[in-house]
């Protein structure tokens, strides 16, 4: 089934359940060539969520800032294709929430373990608002944070588990949002891990 969280906000239940194996496969393969790396905050931080990507491009961070950019800053090389799969599954269920046409160029992939979280946040990097982020869960479960367009109001809490896609767009394209602390745990598939893919039109 279909749950509208918001305007613009569709969480689709179980929508990747049957292709969870195959997509941690994918993942595997694309970190072989691109590894999980904790990144660096603008403010010298390091990251608790590990982080890789494929497509044309990719999502980076370090002392110098957010961005996109065609090449892992580890290798010098191309981010890893993006899976026929990857792209199939976005476009599904971005139509299956009303978005039409959604063709992502990027792919960023997040790794959180036990303790791992991502502050509240907006995402803001990509050039064209009026395309939907999607979003899988696969693993552990997490509780995700859906602020507002201002981050002094309180967000709510949703749990997100291993099948689960959420498609981001219209008005909730710019909301705060964040992921609490992982709890630790053991997932079939995953063992110790969560992991998140967003697909997103970057370029
Ligand atoms: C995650 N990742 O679970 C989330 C899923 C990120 C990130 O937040 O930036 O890598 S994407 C959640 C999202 C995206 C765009 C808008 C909204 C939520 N929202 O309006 O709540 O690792
Ligand atoms: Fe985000």
């Amino acid at each position: 089934g279909i749950k509208i969280l918001a305007p613009g906000a569709a969480l689709l239940r179980g929508f990747v359940q049957a292709s969870l194996p195959a997509l941690l496969q994918e993942i595997e393969h694309v970190a072989k060539a691109a590894p999980f790396r904790r990144m660096v905050t603008p403010g010298g931080y390091a990251m608790s969520v590990a982080m890789t990507n494929c497509g044309e491009a990719g999502w980076i961070t370090d002392l110098g800032g957010y961005r996109y950019g065609a090449t892992d800053p580890q290798s010098g090389r191309p981010w890893p294709a993006m899976p026929p799969m990857f792209r199939a599954l976005a476009a599904g269920a971005a139509k299956a929430a009303g978005f039409d046409g959604f063709e992502p160029d990027a792919c960023l992939i997040n790794r959180y373990e036990a303790g791992a979280k991502l502050s509240l946040h907006q995402d803001k990097d990509e050039r064209d608002f009026s395309q939907p982020i999607v979003s899988v869960s696969l693993g552990l479960p997490a509780v995700f944070l859906f602020g507002g367009e201002e981050r002094r109001q309180k967000p709510a809490r949703l749990r997100l588990e291993s099948g689960d896609v959420v498609v981001w767009g219209g008005p909730s394209r710019h909301r705060y949002h964040g992921i609490d602390p992982l709890a630790p745990g053991s997932d079939p598939l995953t063992g110790p891990y969560r992991y998140n893919l967003t697909l997103r039109k970057a370029l």
